[in-house]
């Protein structure tokens, strides 16, 4: 016995409210994600009617469609889901660290769990092959929502 107090937060959805921002741009990416990202939920246990799903029109526009999510009452956590494709994006950069920076500040402002998945890729081929990320971004959003439940923070 250590006394530690050690948290790990359980892959366990149910009872979860989970809310999904997702980018129309590059749907033959963002489109399958969701895709992946719903099923996955599903499998954990969260129910349809606790999922909300928001689509902007590009990543640009996830922050604030998050943090919308995030103050909906009874959230526990939001994903984030869009592809930045540097080959077909003059101001790939713009948009990528807007995005990143602008979901990062969702997070620490509303206290709540903001999974980060916007793929950053050179071009659509390297985008494709990191479409299945997304059963791990739902993975991330129900363990992060539960560690703060078991922290007594949520
Ligand atoms: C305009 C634009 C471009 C050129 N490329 C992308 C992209 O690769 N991925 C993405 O998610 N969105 C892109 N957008 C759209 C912007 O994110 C945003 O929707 C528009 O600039 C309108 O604010």
């Amino acid at each position: 016995m250590t006394g530690r107090r050690e948290i790990t937060g359980r892959l366990d959805g149910s009872g979860l409210r989970v809310g999904i921002a997702v980018a129309r741009f590059n749907e033959y990416v963002t489109g399958q994600m969701l895709e992946i990202a719903l099923a996955r939920l599903g499998s954990l246990g969260v129910k349809p009617s606790d999922i909300t799903v928001i689509w902007t029109p590009g990543s640009f526009e996830l922050p604030l469609a998050a943090k919308r999510l995030a103050e909906s009452p009874g959230t526990d956590a939001v994903i984030t889901l869009g592809a930045v494709i540097k080959g077909e994006t003059a101001h790939f950069e713009h948009i990528a660290n807007a995005a990143s920076l602008g979901i990062a500040r969702v997070a620490e402002d509303t206290g709540k769990p903001i999974i980060f998945g916007v793929l950053t890729t050179f071009n659509s081929e390297q985008a494709v092959a990191r479409i299945g990320h997304a059963r791990g971004y739902a993975d991330a959003a129900v363990e992060m929502a539960n560690a703060y439940r078991e922290l007594g923070t949520a």
